[in-house]
């Protein structure tokens, strides 16, 4: 991995393993002590991790399981649009691939409706001030058969018909995000990722549900704003969400 790499930080050092636990929890581990832009890579997780103690199957060579290290001069607020940047990266990363991939809000990537693709963007603060981002990207590539609980809504890029290199694909979603992430915190420039996001959105004007706390209601999806939260309305009233937390199922099946 790394070879032809374009970008300018980001995969500078790669720090690759056959197994590991988990490259969010590695990187965490030293990310006081790496410069920002490190990545670390594995070919299987025995412990991948989703959001909110979920787990993440990452089976061997099946998929891309990555983490990247970002330590970014912004207020801590402003961290999280860095997982819609990642969102928007990969989508486009894969589209200009010829795959039809879309964002299911916040953090899913999904094609024909099922996912293939999730983000664990994790914080290390003190007070107001960020350490470290790690940000950790997981991807179905190759994965033929998924688990009885996940086998509905998971699925892989091979499994809907497209084929791709890993290395070429980590290449292109480390530049893309690099371009959109330079931009946010230096400029706080955010209208591009804001376009792909709407470009690609899986359910902008579409009926979900909003999981929260083991509360759902439906909602009718309107917009992603210009911080990066969802617009829905539920019985009227228009409800701004924020990325952090909520999980979205669609009326009758994953997405
Ligand atoms: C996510 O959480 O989607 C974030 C996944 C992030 C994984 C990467 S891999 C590299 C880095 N290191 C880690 O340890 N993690 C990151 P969430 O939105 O909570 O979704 C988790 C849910 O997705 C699970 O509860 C399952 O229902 C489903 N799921 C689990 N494994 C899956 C897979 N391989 N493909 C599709 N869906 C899966």
């Amino acid at each position: 991995m790394g070879k032809n790499l374009k970008t300018k930080f980001i995969g500078k050092k790669i720090i690759e393993f056959k197994t590991i636990n988990s490259t969010n929890t590695y990187l965490k581990e030293i990310g006081n002590i790496e410069n920002e832009g490190t990545v670390v890579i594995s070919e299987e997780q025995t412990g991948g991790r989703g959001r909110l103690g979920r787990r993440w199957v990452s089976s061997h060579g099946d998929g891309i399981y990555m983490s990247m290290l970002l330590k970014p001069k912004i207020k801590v607020e402003k961290s999280p649009f860095i997982t819609i940047i990642a969102g928007a990266s990969i989508v486009k990363a894969l589209n200009d691939f010829g795959i039809n991939a879309m964002i299911k809000w916040p953090n899913d990537i999904v094609i024909n409706g099922k996912k293939i693709c999730g983000i664990l963007t994790e914080l290390n603060s003190h007070m107001e001030k960020i350490n470290y981002i790690v940000l950790g990207i997981g991807i179905n590539i190759k994965k033929l058969d998924f688990e009885e609980d996940i086998k509905n809504m998971a699925t892989s890029i091979y499994k809907e018909g497209y084929e791709i290199s890993r290395k070429d694909l980590f290449n292109s979603i480390l530049y893309e995000f690099e371009n959109l992430y330079l931009d946010y915190i230096k400029y706080d420039e955010k209208n591009e990722v804001l376009n792909i996001c709407r470009k690609y959105s899986a359910i902008i004007n579409k009926k979900v549900y909003i999981v929260n706390n083991n509360k759902k209601e439906l909602a009718f999806c309107i917009d992603i704003n210009d911080n990066g939260n969802l617009l829905v309305k539920v019985n009227d009233n228009i409800i701004e969400i924020s990325s952090t937390e909520v999980s979205i199922r669609g009326e009758d099946c994953y997405i």
